[in-house]
């Protein structure tokens, strides 16, 4: 099988499971686990922030920090097809009791033009704007990534209203790579970043919410509210500090791979896609032949050995990550030029 349905779906490597086997561990709701500290801190480093904090996943990372952000009655400025808003299942409402304001990036990525209409008078009849989420690299946006400079003007803009921002970053190396830039640059135009090691770090749970002081304290009540304290969690975050140290570089074969996919894919009929707008490991593309649509097409593939996800109707989303190599990226398009004739 070649799984190209997410770079969530990767197994821990034999070395990543030695870490995680060997890992010292403590009590993590009492701040004595001293593997996931030593993560927390390494990642506060390098995202230029004062602290961390280690959370099983990335949607309890986003919503825990919205909750520490907001509070009920907020409105938060984000792109109608962000994580957050499309695939938490509306976890902000109940937890937060904020609304959206939702806007149209292009390609998920949104313009600050665009932020600074929607931000609200102040107007004892409006829900004030509180925060702005982005998300580096989009997901459904293909994997798309912010500019510095776009990063910096939504900064300046949010900081002149006293609004924060969160930066939903689980795939932020991605986004450093692409950018020719480093995680810390890029978190440095944000209040509050998580990064998750469970996508193309390879571990297999676990994010890491960074932000001031203050707000990492606040954070973590939150975190311990809604059931995230977890005890010897070493355990989980040896893994983390395994892909930070071996898995971080090698995302370039992710990318390269996406193209090469992309490239294979754009030359077949019934097929519709932008090469160029591949970025980094995610790549998108519209499924035209006849009545198939991307379920029989999806459905189709499984059978023949490769996995992808429908999008749309008509979207497909393929990923590639540390599984999956160039070869098998041949492979499969093999498999899927095989199909498309068959059809
Ligand atoms: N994304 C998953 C699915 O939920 C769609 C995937 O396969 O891509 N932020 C972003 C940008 C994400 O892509 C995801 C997961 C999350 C947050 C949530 O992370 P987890 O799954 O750890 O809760």
């Amino acid at each position: 099988m070649i799984d190209l349905r997410s770079d969530t779906v990767t197994k821990p490597s034999q070395a990543m499971r030695e870490a995680m086997a060997t890992a010292e561990v403590g009590d993590d709701v009492l701040g004595e686990d001293p593997t996931v500290n030593q993560l927390q801190d390494r990642m506060a480093s390098l995202l230029g922030k004062e602290a961390g904090l280690f959370l099983p996943s990335g949607t309890m990372a986003n919503q825990v920090a919205i909750k520490t952000h907001i509070q009920p009655g907020d409105e938060v400025i984000i792109d109608r097809d962000a994580h957050i808003f499309y695939y938490e299942c509306g976890a902000t409402a109940v937890i937060s009791g904020g609304q959206f304001k939702c806007l149209k990036g292009e390609r998920g990525i949104l313009a600050v033009e665009d932020i600074a209409a929607a931000i609200r008078p102040p107007d004892i009849h409006q829900p004030p704007s509180r925060l702005v989420c982005l998300e580096n690299t989009h997901n459904r946006g293909g994997g798309s990534v912010y500019k510095v400079e776009n990063l910096a003007a939504i900064a300046k803009l949010a900081s002149d209203h006293t609004i924060r921002v969160h930066l939903d970053g689980a795939r932020l190396f991605n986004a450093a790579l692409a950018g020719g830039t480093t995680v810390g640059e890029l978190a440095s135009h944000a209040d509050s970043v998580c990064v998750a090691f469970s996508k193309g770090l390879g571990a297999p749970a676990g994010s890491v919410l960074c932000g001031a002081a203050d707000f990492v304290e606040t954070a973590r009540r939150f975190r311990k509210m809604l059931g995230g304290g977890m005890r010897q969690v070493g355990i989980l975050a040896a893994a983390g500090l395994y892909g930070l140290d071996h898995h971080v570089e090698r995302l370039a074969e992710d990318h390269e791979n996406a193209k090469r996919l992309a490239l294979g894919l754009s030359d077949m009929p019934g097929i519709e896609l932008e090469t160029e707008v591949v970025e980094t490991n995610i790549v998108m593309f519209e499924v035209v032949a006849t009545d198939l649509g991307a379920d029989g097409l999806v459905d189709g593939l499984a059978a023949d050995g490769v996995l992808m996800i429908p999008f749309g109707p008509t979207t497909v989303r393929a990923v590639t990550h540390l599984d999956v190599s160039g070869a098998d990226i041949d492979k499969a398009l093999e498999i899927i030029a095989r199909f498309l004739k068959k059809v």
